[in-house]
């Protein structure tokens, strides 16, 4: 079962989060208006498409990506959920800034996605006064340096130590397991051998107990292997989603929707049989 606020899963299917991202449109001077109105149409799109839950984020954290302050994400994500209310899924918050988590809740999210794994100083109390759920992600080093060179004697135990502690840290703060979920957080300070050895030996986290989240949408891992450009990733993106679940993922975090929807309608009918 895993619980996010008024929302419930009983996982037995796998779940699709769709990613919306919030960050200003450069083709056009419309400000913050312009991007709102484009984000909260993302998001009613990708409900059709059948996600399960929205993952909205104001501030990038793709690697080597510049951070903005408090004030500029709150701009950005606040009216996309107060936009957003009354729709059929939870909405997650993608941000490690305690006072965004908090004013998100405020607005109607239900999820508290953190790359940062709520080590920020007052991020697990933000969490633990409300009803939401959490995702605890591993990342090495911070996105602007990550990935100039990322190092494990064993990327799998090391990464499960850290969600390990996270987990406990989380409980002992109050938050009941049924709201926790844990992310190896694929591309966070990791070269492509080991987010392969990650994904390989994915099933070693379901040993903790909460379920897992991984998110190899488009990213730079499956540039590697494919030798495409972010915008053509469509087709790898959808097989390591397919091959998270197979290794016991629950929750997935992609772009396309639609497309990683339709592939896990094929797992469910195997499944089901
Ligand atoms: C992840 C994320 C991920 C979780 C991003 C991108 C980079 N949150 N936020 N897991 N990645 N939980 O989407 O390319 O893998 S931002």
């Amino acid at each position: 079962m895993f619980r996010c606020g008024k929302f419930q899963f009983d996982l037995s299917r796998p779940l699709v989060m769709g990613i919306v991202n919030v960050t200003p449109d450069s083709f056009s001077d419309g400000g913050h208006h312009v991007s709102t109105a484009k984000a909260i149409a993302h998001a009613l799109k990708l409900i059709e498409d059948g996600a399960d839950i929205l993952d909205i984020g104001g501030e990038s954290t793709r690697p080597g990506a510049a951070t903005v302050s408090e004030r500029e994400e709150l701009d950005r994500v606040l009216h996309v959920i107060e936009g957003l209310r009354g729709i059929s899924v939870p909405i997650s918050i993608d941000t490690y800034k305690p006072g965004v988590m908090r004013a998100a809740l405020a607005a109607g999210a239900s999820m508290v996605n953190d790359i940062n794994a709520l080590q920020a100083e007052g991020a697990l109390a933000v969490v633990a006064g409300s009803d939401a759920a959490v995702c605890l992600m591993h990342k090495q080093g911070t996105p602007q340096i990550m990935q100039q060179q990322p190092h494990y004697q064993d990327a799998v135990s090391e990464v499960t130590a850290f969600l390990r502690e996270r987990v406990a840290a989380a409980m002992a703060a109050g938050i009941a397991h049924e709201r926790i979920v844990i992310d190896p957080g694929f591309g966070f300070g990791k070269t492509l051998g080991h987010n392969l050895e990650l994904l390989r030996g994915l099933a070693a986290f379901n040993d903790l107990g909460v379920p897992v989240l991984a998110g190899m949408s488009r990213k730079s891992m499956l540039g590697a292997l494919t030798g495409r450009e972010v915008g053509d990733r469509m087709a790898a993106s959808v097989a390591a989603a397919l091959l998270a679940v197979q290794r016991g993922a629950s929750i997935v975090r992609v772009h396309d929707v639609r497309e990683t929807a339709d592939a896990l309608k094929v797992w469910n009918a195997l499944n089901e049989g």
